[in-house]
């Protein structure tokens, strides 16, 4: 196997879970879409609520958090030379608490007994045991993110003065990121919504449950971001046979994440009362700070590519584009999620301008944002990951012929995204609200000019679970069928890293000034709206 056999298991048992979720969740997406488009209608046992949350909650939050923690294990391990036993120990007892969240969490979602949609805004409310499983997930990966934690610190122990090697040290900022992000939903459900749901409270507070969520929600599409980037960075130079570009740059990049992703929630509350106008600009201004880290890793990314190509002898101002291994999908995959991470990012900036917020927000636009985010650069580098760490952990080969079906698959998934993110972008130009299940308004006649785009979109997500299928299926032969044998961890050489300042692995400086940010951009708000909150809601079960 690619890495020590105790970290392989872990890393795999992560991966498959996220794979099982992704795979139910994908069928949910496929079934919303066709409602959406006027072209099915669902059973009368479940509603379209029901599976929009399975959709969000199984994606959003049990694929990504189950494929993330796995695949920083499994790199921990390869540039750490193992993982400690305490380590990994905290990693299965993580993993058993965030398994058993899920299954909880999804039982009250299938039984019609939770749908309150991945973002679970109160008033809505649901039945306690679905934050109880909610709880459990975050705490579960609290668990596995000390697990983390112990064996970084073991390592920097034993190498004392030695800066750790950059995959380890982005995996710990992901984590870091994560420990201080949950602790705003988790305040949230443990002091809000659990009370409540069951009865111990009658009331509450509506719009602290909104900040306490997306105090959390937005560090959250970082912690799906970041991993992404640590595969960028860390794994994809070695693939194209080239190098780091610059270790410093990289390291500097996910601090800046660290500090700017988290005072930065009320860009999504930009159109929510109980928030004054000047905290909202506070935001905005740290919204635009926090892009600056992905323009320098665009920076960093065309670095790499051009200076491979000019070293294999690329010609003219973009020669080194024909160069790149375009037939490898372990390349193909996430260097397709980069180029859409250019329209995404454009997509963002707008989104977080407050007057153009005013014309997207809560239209199907923001919708489609997500989905070319998250859905296609996040999702097409974990597929492009998964290619060869599977192998890597089951001492697997990956064969031609799943390459050349990997291509395929990468393809089929970026065609269904631009189809359905298309179809989401324009609409919500056209004002159509996202997460309703009316597809025409009582055939009111500005819904009905509506619904080609909404077919469309239907169509888009057809393709994009063929895409997901084929991709499931994959997983199953790499794990199970592929030829025995040996696949490399692909880690790329990092000469840069003697010239990298040691003030960027002093963790207390950053945790520091991090907390004084967020402190800074929520401490007043947060007081402000328990001193003089309006009179709570009793809530609206959902079931
Ligand atoms: Fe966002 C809403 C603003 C990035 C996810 N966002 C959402 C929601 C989700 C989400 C899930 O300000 C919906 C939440 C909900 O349910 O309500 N977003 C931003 C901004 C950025 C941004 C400013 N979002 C992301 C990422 C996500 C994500 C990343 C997931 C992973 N977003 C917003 C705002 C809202 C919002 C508002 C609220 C909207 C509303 O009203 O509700 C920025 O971070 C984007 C910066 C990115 C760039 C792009 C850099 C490009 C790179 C690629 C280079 C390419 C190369 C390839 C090298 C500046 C790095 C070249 C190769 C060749 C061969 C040519």
């Amino acid at each position: 196997r690619g890495i020590e056999h105790r970290a392989a298991d872990l890393s795999l048992a992560y991966v498959l879970v996220a794979y099982l979720a992704f795979g139910v969740a994908a069928l949910a997406g496929l079934l919303q879409g066709l409602v959406r488009g006027g072209m099915i209608e669902l059973p009368e046992f479940i509603t379209y609520y029901d599976i929009l949350t399975a959709h969000g909650v199984l994606m959003g939050l049990v694929f990504t958090t189950f494929f993330i923690i796995g695949f920083l294990f499994s790199g921990m391990a390869k540039t750490m030379g193992g993982l400690t036993p305490t380590g990994t120990k905290l990693g299965w007892i993580g993993w058993a608490m965030m398994f058993f969240g899920t299954a909880m969490g999804t039982a009250t979602i299938l039984t019609g007994e939770a749908a309150v949609l991945y973002t679970f805004y109160a008033p809505m409310k649901a039945t306690p045991w679905f934050y109880i499983g909610a709880a459990l997930l975050i705490i579960g990966s609290w668990v596995a993110g000390f697990g983390m934690i112990h064996s970084y610190r073991h390592w920097r122990k034993n190498n004392e003065g030695k800066l750790s090697p950059l995959f380890a040290f982005m995996a710990i900022s992901t984590m870091v990121l994560w420990l201080i992000a949950t602790l705003g939903v988790a305040a949230e459900v443990v002091l809000q919504l659990i009370p409540w749901s069951f009865g111990w409270t009658d009331k509450i507070n509506v719009v602290l449950s909104r900040m306490l969520f997306w105090f959390f929600g937005h560090p959250l599409v970082y912690f799906w971001l970041m991993p992404a980037y640590v595969a960028w960075y860390a794994v994809l130079p070695k693939i194209i046979g080239g190098k780091v570009f610059s270790d410093s740059l990289a390291r500097l990049a996910f601090v800046l994440l660290i500090l700017f992703s988290i005072p930065v929630g009320f860009h999504h509350q930009l159109m929510d009362p109980g928030i004054s106008s000047a905290w909202k600009y506070v935001h905005v201004v740290l919204t635009l700070a926090v892009v600056l880290p992905s323009l320098m890793t665009a920076f960093s990314m065309f670095a790499v590519f051009e200076n491979r190509g000019r070293a294999m002898g690329a010609k003219g101002l973009f020669g080194w584009f024909a160069k790149l291994p375009w037939k490898d999908v372990r390349f193909f995959a996430p260097m397709l999620g980069m180029l859409f991470f250019i329209p995404a990012g454009i997509g963002g900036i707008i989104n977080a301008s407050n007057q153009m917020n005013q014309v997207v927000h809560n239209t199907i636009w923001v919708t489609g944002h997500f989905h070319l985010t998250v859905g296609t650069s996040v999702t097409l580098t974990f597929f492009g990951i998964t290619y060869w760490l599977i192998p890597t952990l089951t001492g697997r080969e990956m064969s031609k012929r799943i390459n050349a079906l990997g291509i395929i698959q990468t393809l089929t998934w970026a065609i269904g995204m631009l189809i359905m993110s298309g179809s989401m972008h324009f609409m919500g130009l056209l004002g159509v609200p996202r997460r309703t299940a009316f597809t025409t308004y009582l055939d009111h006649v500005q819904a009905l000019k509506w619904i080609s785009y909404q077919k469309l979109m239907a169509i888009g997500g057809v393709f994009l679970f063929i895409a997901a299928a084929l991709m499931v299926g994959i997983v199953l032969y790499l794990w199970l069928f592929a030829k025995k044998g040996v696949t490399e961890y692909p880690i790329a050489e990092n000469e840069t890293i003697s010239s990298t300042p040691r003030l960027l692995e002093r963790w207390p400086v950053w945790v520091t000034i991090s907390l004084c940010l967020i402190l800074i951009a929520y401490g007043y708000p947060i007081y402000d709206v328990i001193q003089n909150a309006p009179p709570g809601s009793p809530g609206v079960k959902t079931w």
